[in-house]
């Protein structure tokens, strides 16, 4: 029986690319270990795959009895639902640390950069294992996803390296350049369905024993959403009522203008003036600056529920 590594529910491009690159670094040590995933990938992880030759990882959503390793997330709320059936061999996380526990000894990388393949590129550094050119490519997009091209708050110098270290490994002239183009897929939303929208790249988190859902669309320019913003604010507050949580939040962000639009719903009456200082207005509000979820906007809203 193989062991497996999982991202987080609703997979973005660093869940499956260091899934990939896990799965790969650990069979190498002789560890015969699958990449899995969670759910359906987005058109940006569709377009990587692709271009690098890559089939998805299997679809997997049950570990019970088996072993995996868990990576970009340590939240119970992200990651299978029947984890505390499974033996976690190990995390490899960027994030806050969650509430995943275990009752076996574990491996455990955790940084506060900005990708988990930059981790994990440490990783392979660590073990001198030479990255296939396929995978280095694939890890490099995800560095370039998370950290919106280097633009990000959450972005280090170990990334911007990891990045020309990998470029290089892959033969790739202009990062950047790739990762506009990766951008430019991400921003073609129309004619998506706008539940399909809210639901692209949504987490949810449990603060202090409110669900917060928190879904993030990252364009080249936000005028795409001009005719679709009325329809996104009643889909929030239709997921809110469908479901538990005490609010839904959707960012809206502009990778050029490097801001955000925040739409809320919530059981709180101006959850964004308790957190970001400003208050909301009509549902919405512009927040100057923000791009990262994890950094700027979940840490104000945990001190709200504290
Ligand atoms: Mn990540």
């Amino acid at each position: 029986m193989p062991n497996y590594v999982v991202g987080h529910k609703i997979p973005d491009s660093d869940s499956i690319c260091s899934a990939i690159a896990l799965a790969y670094l650990k069979t190498t040590l002789g560890e015969e270990t699958v990449p899995a995933r969670l759910g359906e990938l987005s058109p940006e992880t569709l377009f990587i795959l692709d271009k690098f030759g890559f089939e998805q990882p299997q679809l997997k959503t049950n570990y019970a009895g088996e072993s995996l390793y868990i990576v970009d997330h340590s939240e119970r709320t992200q990651g299978p639902d029947d984890i505390d059936d499974a033996t976690i061999l190990g995390i490899v996380d960027h994030h806050k640390l969650g509430d995943i526990t275990t009752s076996t000894p574990l491996e455990i990388w955790v940084r506060p950069v900005g990708c988990t393949n930059t981790i994990i590129k440490m990783m392979y550094d660590f073990h001198h294992i030479e990255i296939p050119q396929n995978i280095a490519a694939a890890m490099m997009c995800a560095i370039l996803s998370d950290t919106v091209i280097f633009k990000s708050p959450t972005c280090t110098t170990a990334d911007i390296k990891c990045v020309e270290a990998l470029a290089e490994i892959a033969g790739i002239e202009n990062p950047s350049e790739l990762g506009m183009e990766m951008f430019k897929v991400k921003s073609a939303v129309e004619g998506t369905p706008i539940r399909d929208l809210v639901l692209r790249d949504f987490k949810d988190f449990d603060m202090n024993g409110n669900l917060v859902g928190i879904g993030q669309l990252e364009v080249i320019d936000l005028a795409i959403f001009d005719e679709m913003k009325a329809d996104l604010a009643a889909d929030i507050a239709k997921l809110k009522a469908e479901g538990n949580r005490h609010s839904v939040l959707l960012l809206l962000t502009d990778i050029m203008k490097e801001g955000s639009e925040l739409l809320v719903v919530s059981d709180h009456n101006d959850l964004a003036k308790a957190a970001y200082g400003k208050p909301t207005e009509n549902g919405k509000v512009w927040l100057d600056g923000v791009l990262s979820r994890k950094k700027q906007v979940v840490p104000p809203l945990q001190e709200v529920f504290s």
